[in-house]
């Protein structure tokens, strides 16, 4: 954890500088790399399996295949901090220019096992937490090369997400927000 003041929900594991510069610039790299889809409002890419937004789930039939030779070393470091069970086989690519975010949710649960983590790349952003029964609001920001894992509460019991502006007040500092993309991993669990 970093010197910022970070609230989390219990379940929620935040971990800076998960990653080094230059896994980060290679990750970026291999990213740019392939092809962005601009199906939603924020450019993605989908690996292992595709998840469909309309539908809001994946199926075994959405399978592309194995997560790309990049993700080997994450996928690795993943599985020494947590319990990704047989995976993780599933990740999704999120770009946020400026200006753009991601809607509140609770990633899918039947779809998704227990642990789901978002490597943050390029640049900071917060992510806000909100308790489904309970309203409570908590927020974090999540800076270039940190990780972020949801499991238990974190998980299931509140939703995330990160809103669509082109700055965040960090610690009282208006800090603009530049590029950036995020990786997040899971295992899936098709029906
Ligand atoms: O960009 C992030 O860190 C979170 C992405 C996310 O919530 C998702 O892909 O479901």
């Amino acid at each position: 954890m970093t010197g910022r003041m970070n609230f989390l929900p219990a379940g929620a594991t935040y971990l800076s500088d998960f990653i080094g510069a230059d896994e980060e610039a290679a990750l970026v790299r291999a990213l740019d790399d392939g092809v962005w889809s601009a199906e939603l409002r924020r450019r993605v890419q989908h690996f292992g399996y595709r998840y469909d937004y309309t539908a809001r789930t994946v199926t075994a039939d959405a399978y592309i295949g194995e997560l790309p030779d990049w993700a080997t070393p994450v996928c690795r470091k993943l599985r020494a901090e947590a319990d990704f069970g047989s995976g993780p086989d599933q990740a999704i690519a999120n770009e946020y220019l400026p200006g753009q975010g991601i809607s509140a949710h609770v990633d899918c649960v039947p779809c998704f096992s227990e642990r789901i983590a978002s490597l943050s790349l390029l640049s900071s952003c917060e992510m806000i937490f909100r308790n489904k029964k309970k309203g409570e609001r908590l927020s974090a920001i999540l800076e270039p090369r940190s990780l972020l894992i949801l499991s238990g509460e974190a998980r299931y019991e509140w939703t995330h997400e990160i809103p669509a502006r082109k700055s965040d007040e960090v610690n009282g500092v208006k800090q603009a927000r530049g590029r950036r993309i995020s990786l997040t991993f899971r295992t899936v669990t098709p029906a």
